[in-house]
């Protein structure tokens, strides 16, 4: 007889149940535009996070959470990182870094068709100083040809040792797929941080005021969307199973509050449809959306308005 050991059931191949699960926080960050809030979404499967073709679109952190395989991944999606000029940038980029430092792993997102140059070229320096795994994701492949993508590949990894660096879409969702499988493997064995269904830590109305921020950029092309600010004042649940939410959009001056309510209130009333209209497919119930617009001069320097958006009050 051999004295091999008899296989029990612990060296069985280990079926589902016995696998463990993995989980982590993986942060986002970016020059701003980079596309960090619609990867955002693509790999969460629902909109969590509000997106924008302007910049500076994202202004606290937002965690999005997927789950793929056995893994649970929370993704942090930071404001975009610039050169500073007001308090509310300063007070984005500091949190946006301050998201890298709590994550398990760092991923930079770097738009293709823009490439290094610019605030990515300061990012890249700035994440010599992370001592987390780095992984590089060039998006908008879209956009770019296959040689150009590899050229961008080689000069970024020249700067900053990153582990992988994976070429994907998140407007098309090509590639996602193998970034999602790769950080499933990735993370951290351990039990998962928030129950199964939940997909966002952002409370609903600071959600649906969110969207009502993103109709207004998509919306208004002047300097107003950066100047403005919107807070859920009122939600009412109604017996006939609808709900009423009042929100203010806060502007520094009257000047913008024309503006934002536009020629005979057309525009605040096609912020309002729009707004109104998402709200209600994410809630699954109808939506009595109304929206008031207040003058609150240097809204920018007052610390309350910091903490309703979740970010620090940078002082000086
Ligand atoms: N063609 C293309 N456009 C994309 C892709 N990903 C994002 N975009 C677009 O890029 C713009 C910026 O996207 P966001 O997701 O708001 O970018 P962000 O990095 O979150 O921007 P901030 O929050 O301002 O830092 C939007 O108009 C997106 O539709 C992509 O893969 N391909
Ligand atoms: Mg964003």
């Amino acid at each position: 007889m051999s004295d091999e050991i008899p296989s029990g059931p612990e060296s069985a191949p280990e079926s589902a149940v016995d696998t463990p699960t993995h989980s982590g926080f993986v942060a986002l960050i970016g020059a701003t535009n980079a596309g960090k809030s619609t990867l955002v979404n693509r790999l969460v499967g629902a909109k969590v996070t509000i997106v924008s073709h302007k910049v500076q679109t994202t202004r606290a952190i937002v965690r999005g959470i997927a789950i793929h395989e056995r893994a649970q991944i929370v993704f942090m999606d930071t404001p975009g990182i610039f050169k500073p000029r007001r308090r509310l940038d300063r007070a984005m980029v500091t949190t946006a870094w301050g998201g890298a430092k709590d994550a398990d792993l760092v991923v930079l997102l770097v738009d293709s068709e823009r490439g290094l140059r610019g605030d990515t070229e300061a990012i890249l320096e700035g994440l010599k100083e992370v001592r987390q795994p780095k992984i590089l994701v060039l998006n908008k492949i879209d956009r770019v040809r296959p040689e150009d993508l590899l050229k961008l590949a080689s000069a970024a990894n020249e700067t900053v040792a990153f582990d992988r660096t994976f070429m994907l879409s998140a407007a098309t969702g090509s590639g996602c797929e193998d970034f999602l499988d790769y950080l499933a493997k990735t993370l951290p064995e351990g039990p998962w941080y928030y129950p199964e269904d939940q997909i966002s830590d952002l409370p609903m109305r600071q959600l649906a005021a969110e969207i009502t921020r993103e109709k207004l950029f998509l919306r208004l092309h002047q300097e107003l969307p950066y100047a403005s600010h919107v807070e859920t004042e009122k939600w009412e649940e109604r017996k006939d199973g609808s709900v009423r939410i009042e929100q203010v959009i806060y502007v520094e001056r009257e000047s913008q509050k024309k503006i934002a309510l536009g020629k005979q209130g057309e525009a605040i009333k096609a912020i309002s449809t729009a707004a109104r209209k998402e709200i209600s497919e994410i809630l699954e119930q109808p939506v009595h959306l109304f929206l008031f617009v207040k003058v609150r001069e240097n809204w920018g320097d007052d610390p309350a308005r910091f903490r309703e958006m979740g970010l620090e009050f940078p002082r000086g």
